[in-house]
């Protein structure tokens, strides 16, 4: 059972050039998150879809991982099964970074999945909506992300390792996004020290809060955490 929990959002990718959702000048406010991050968005127009994740995934290639990715890295490496890092972002910065068993519970952009016969196989960097699965051969793949209306992954994993962690640790989030907005109340009902490493405190609901930019926070939480 880990003995630390952390969740990541946007805000840590932020310093690597990636967009925020709800930053000023954040994706949610260049595009309609109806359109193109729901199962009925993608229904309606699947090229303007595969449109905004090509485009993403293009900007999450050219990005590098920044001292926040790294030093969470170090942190996996050292303390191994006490703790489960699971991230909200969609890119691949943690494992770019050297983190071991990122729990990506909103899916991947270097995913791709059949939405006919559930097949998931390597996305491409350019994804067409008339791209045939290679498993059923069915032109009906989508990027292996999970949308606004859909379950994200490994929901009982997380909050059962919540309930039973030490400590609770929400990095670069807005929490905004149910459920993961709401594994701090998790923490709080069970007693959990929680957490918070933000630039803007978010909500009253955290024990602690270390303000400023991940590339500076998270590398000294980190060494607190692996001196103590
Ligand atoms: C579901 C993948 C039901 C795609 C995303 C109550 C309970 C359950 C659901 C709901 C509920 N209320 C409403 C809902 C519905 C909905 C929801 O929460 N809506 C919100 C808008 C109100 N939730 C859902 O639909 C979820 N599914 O509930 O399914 C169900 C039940 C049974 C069976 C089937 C289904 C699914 C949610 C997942 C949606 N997918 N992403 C993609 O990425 O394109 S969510 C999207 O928002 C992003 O992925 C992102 O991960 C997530 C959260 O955003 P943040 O990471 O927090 O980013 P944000 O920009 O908001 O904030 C950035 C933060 O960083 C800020 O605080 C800023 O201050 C800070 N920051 C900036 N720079 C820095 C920094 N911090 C440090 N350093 C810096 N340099």
């Amino acid at each position: 059972m880990p003995r630390i929990v952390v969740l990541t959002g946007a805000g840590l990718s932020a310093e690597s050039g990636l967009g925020t959702f709800r930053d000023v000048g954040g994706l949610w406010s260049q595009y309609d998150l109806n359109e193109v991050a729901t199962p009925e968005g993608f229904a309606r127009d699947p090229v303007r879809v595969h449109e905004f994740y090509n485009m993403r995934r293009a900007n999450c290639r050219a990005a590098a991982p920044n001292a926040a990715h790294i030093a969470l890295a170090k942190a996996t490496e050292q303390l191994g099964d006490a703790l489960m890092l699971v991230t909200q972002n969609v890119d691949d910065l943690h494992e770019r970074a050297g983190a071991q068993n990122v729990i990506h519970m909103h899916g991947r952009l270097d995913g791709a999945l059949c939405h006919h016969c559930d097949h998931r196989w390597p996305a491409p960097l350019v994804m067409q909506a008339d791209d045939p699965c290679p498993a059923c051969q069915v032109a009906a793949t989508r990027p292996d992300v999970v949308w606004f209306g859909e379950m994200p992954h490994e929901m009982e994993t997380i909050t059962s390792a919540i309930a039973g962690a030490d400590m609770f640790v929400a990095i670069g989030t807005s929490g905004t996004v149910y459920p993961a907005a709401g594994f701090v109340d998790i923490a709080q009902d069970h007693g959990v020290e929680s957490v918070e490493i933000n630039l803007d405190p978010t909500s009253g609901r955290f024990d602690r809060i270390l303000q400023g930019k991940a590339t500076e926070t998270v590398p000294a939480f980190v060494r607190t955490l692996l001196n103590s």
